[in-house]
């Protein structure tokens, strides 16, 4: 095998929380070495990419797919190591798709209820694995960067809204939308790209010039059970199912910035399709230490085959 071929058979078991899939790959992944997971990650994006689009492009996954590599970790007090990646490219962490990987372990009895510690390339967060199989994850510290950002968006006008770190770049839009419904999800992915694109133009970046790559909008929830509902346009252009584990961490971060919660409160926020994540919040000097809590469920256990004739062995790249 060349250094940079990948397995012929990848084992996966995949997973939806609040409707938003993760895959988990348990075997047949490219060996990594045994440096720092964010290392690891790099390793992965610069000498097996196609790995990464086997797994979650068509004709194997889908543009929603996040998938999530298992890894050993460096801390053995760690139950694994992980990165997680879409349909383009990596993402710092994933909220959904830890939920999905502690539901896949539990799956696979690897785990017992109680509490897991796993790395992932911007941090170790914390994952309690509750008797009624629900996960509450512990995230990585999360702040508000910039707030009232206005920048002019193509056929819409200005947009104002916050930057923000909760395990990945976010902007917050200030506006409430009423329209957040799945019937309207073609020109609330539109507005999205052009946000992005007009944060791209005018240079709103998050800290060290990082690209934001989520985009979150708000508006009343639908269920009593709820305070506010969004729409989460991911970095691949897929909208998230999920209210999104790191963008409602980051939505705390506003709201403690803004002193419209305190530690203790408890946020729920409901996503495009109505799943709920349940989250709250403790003081970490300037930032935050969010923690949210949703259900995963097992879709599929898998054996992912690549002929080495397929035209599409590693997936259909754009
Ligand atoms: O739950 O953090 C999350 C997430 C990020 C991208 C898709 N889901």
């Amino acid at each position: 095998m060349s250094s940079n071929a990948i397995q012929e058979r990848i084992t996966v078991i995949d997973s939806h929380t609040g409707g938003e899939p993760t895959r988990v790959v348990i075997d047949g992944g490219p060996e990594l070495g045994r440096g720092a997971i964010s290392e690891r990650r790099q390793i992965l994006k610069e000498r097996f990419d196609h790995f990464r689009s086997a797994v979650v492009n068509e004709p194997r996954g889908s543009d929603v797919m996040v998938g999530a590599l298992l890894c050993e970790p460096c801390d053995s007090t760690c139950a694994t190591g992980v990165i997680f990646f879409n349909n383009t490219g990596y993402l710092g962490m994933c909220g959904h798709g830890t939920i999905g990987l502690i539901a896949t372990l539990s799956y696979l009895d690897e785990i017992v209820p109680g509490e897991h510690r796993i790395e992932t390339p911007v941090g170790t967060v914390t994952a309690r694995l509750q008797e009624d199989g629900s996960v509450l994850v512990r995230n990585v510290p999360s702040y508000r960067h910039r707030k009232d950002v206005t920048v002019e968006v193509a056929n819409h006008g200005p947009v104002t809204g916050d930057v923000a770190w909760g395990g990945n770049w976010f902007f917050l839009v200030c506006d409430s939308f009423d329209d957040l419904s799945l019937a309207n999800v073609e020109q609330l992915t539109g507005l999205c790209h052009r946000i992005r694109h007009a944060l791209s133009l005018n240079g709103v970046t998050g800290a060290d010039d990082a690209e934001i790559d989520h985009i979150e909008l708000f508006g009343a929830p639908r269920s009593a059970a709820a305070d506010s509902r969004n729409f989460v346009l991911c970095p691949g252009g897929a909208y998230d199912r999920s209210s999104c584990g790191t963008g409602t961490s980051a939505k705390l971060a506003c709201l403690a910035a803004d002193g419209r919660l305190v530690p203790g409160d408890v946020w729920r926020q409901e996503s495009i399709v109505g799943s709920i994540l349940e989250a709250s919040f403790v003081k970490d000097g300037d930032a935050i230490i969010p923690s949210f809590a949703g259900t995963a469920f097992i879709t599929s256990e898998a054996t992912l085959v690549l002929h080495p004739s397929d035209p599409f062995r590693t997936g259909i790249r754009s």
